[in-house]
């Protein structure tokens, strides 16, 4: 006997029996969206939906009640009320592991271009608990699930030892110094040359007399007045580690140029001393040429397209330029991008578009491009790991989730660490081969 058309078209999964939300906290204290989803198979996965600060203009709209007298107004019911009453009850019954079909009709009954109408944090919150729930429908790690028997290679970390900008007012202006442990042989090895140079860094202030507060991602906060004194103080901590700077533990940097930025002029120093685009463009050589610096995302604002281009030209062969609030994961901005030769990375957050479909298009654009991709966490986080398995699954090779304290971050860390456990010695750690690597103090 044939089947009918529609049981041969479906794969035979389990399917989508509930779909739940409530309100939960993030890192910040600040409300966010939880999804739990059940299947048929009796899987029952939960996805927590994370929150940035330091946003881009054209990011997937997160929705707030704006209601002063709950949250001061940041509280999510109506992105709760969206996933209870209307994203949800629309998928059930769908097959789970059907993820583009169930992202086209999140898209869909959004309906707007932004996720305006029922809020990027309810649709991505639904889409990785799908996610979620089919791996563990069909038993397998979700890093498996979604990335099949070739997804083996761990990414370089990218730690943010020095936080500064809107995720530590008072500090840098610079939001990020990152720390890359490019010299080591695999992941777990990365993660505690990471954890030792940032402590390193906490006894080099300590001895300084310097504060050892840590800001909203886990790194130290400390007053610094430029951008040459965090890096001369990482310099110090990877040495102080019994590591070679640019050899073992490279550098990058994430100055979130958008915050600085006003009326065409950059004020990366202080707020009355202006820079143009070319001044920004020497200051970045300059510090390439003193300090091991691999790769520098968003050194410009969003808006100046044709700033990133001249940066490209004048550093795009040397170091990696990731485009974060620019781009937003959003395929339009990338196709532009690659279209008029601007930057040669892509920072990675499913949030900024809105589900997991789009995020793995916008990779797959990045990656037949010939640009580098970096999975990312966002400053507001909580406990859910999804990212740690998406940059496994897509071969990403770099992700950025903060310093190595606070268990928002290091939880990724473990996770990554997990993974490579599981793998044993099918487990690949790309490290330094991605990088055009500095000559200063290379092995
Ligand atoms: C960034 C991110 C994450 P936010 O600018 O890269 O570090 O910050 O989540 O605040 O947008
Ligand atoms: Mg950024």
């Amino acid at each position: 006997m044939i089947k009918s058309l529609e049981s041969l078209r479906g794969n035979g999964s389990p399917l989508i029996e509930a779909v739940h939300a409530r309100e939960v906290l993030d890192s910040r204290g600040n409300p966010t969206v939880a999804v739990t989803v059940a299947t048929s198979s009796g899987a029952v996965e939960e996805a927590m939906v994370p929150s940035g600060v330091s946003t881009g203009a054209n990011e997937a709209v997160e929705l707030r009640d704006g209601d002063e007298r709950r949250y001061g107004g940041k509280g999510v019911r109506k992105a709760i009320e969206a996933v209870n009453e209307i994203l949800g009850p629309a998928i059930e019954g769908f097959e789970v592991t059907d993820q583009r079909t169930i992202d086209a009709k999140l898209i869909k009954l959004d309906g707007s271009a932004n996720k305006s109408n029922l809020g990027a944090n309810a649709i991505s919150g639904v889409s990785i608990a799908v996610a979620r729930a089919a791996a563990a429908s069909v038993s397998l790690p979700l890093f498996r699930y979604l990335g099949g028997p070739g997804a083996a290679t761990l990414p370089v970390p990218m730690m943010n030892v020095i936080n500064g900008g809107k995720h530590a007012e008072g500090a840098l202006a610079f939001q990020e110094c990152l720390i890359v442990p490019v010299g080591a042989p695999n992941e777990a090895e990365a993660i505690r040359y990471g954890s030792e140079v940032f402590h390193a860094m906490g006894r080099i202030l300590h001895e300084r007399g310097l504060q050892t507060l840590v800001g909203d991602e886990g790194g130290y906060a400390p007053p610094l007045d430029s951008p040459q004194a965090a890096l001369d103080l990482i310099v110090a901590a990877i040495e102080r580690a019994g590591y070679r700077p640019g050899g073992d533990v490279a550098i990058a940097l994430d100055p979130a140029a958008n915050n600085f930025y006003r009326d065409g002029k950059y004020f990366p120093l202080s707020r009355d001393r202006s820079a143009s685009v070319d001044d920004m463009i020497a200051l970045y050589t300059d510090l390439c040429d003193r300090y091991p610096i691999i790769s520098l995302e968003d050194g410009l604002d969003e808006s100046d397209w044709s700033g990133w281009q001249k940066l490209t030209e004048a550093l795009g062969k040397r170091i990696q330029l990731v485009g974060d609030d620019i781009f937003v994961t959003n395929v339009e901005f990338l196709q532009r991008a690659i279209a008029e030769g601007v930057a040669n990375a892509i920072l990675i957050k499913v949030n900024q578009i809105g589900t997991l479909s789009e995020t793995l298009d916008c990779m797959t654009m990045a990656q037949q491009a010939g640009y580098g991709t970096v999975i990312s966490h966002r400053s507001g986080e909580t406990e859910d790991t999804t990212i740690a398995d998406l940059a496994v699954a897509t071969g990403a090779r770099q992700m950025k989730t903060g310093s190595l304290s606070r268990s928002e971050r290091t939880s990724k860390y473990n996770r990554l660490m997990a993974i490579e456990d599981q793998l044993g010695a099918a487990a690949r750690y790309p490290g330094a081969k991605l990088y055009h690597m500095p000559s200063t103090g290379r092995s």
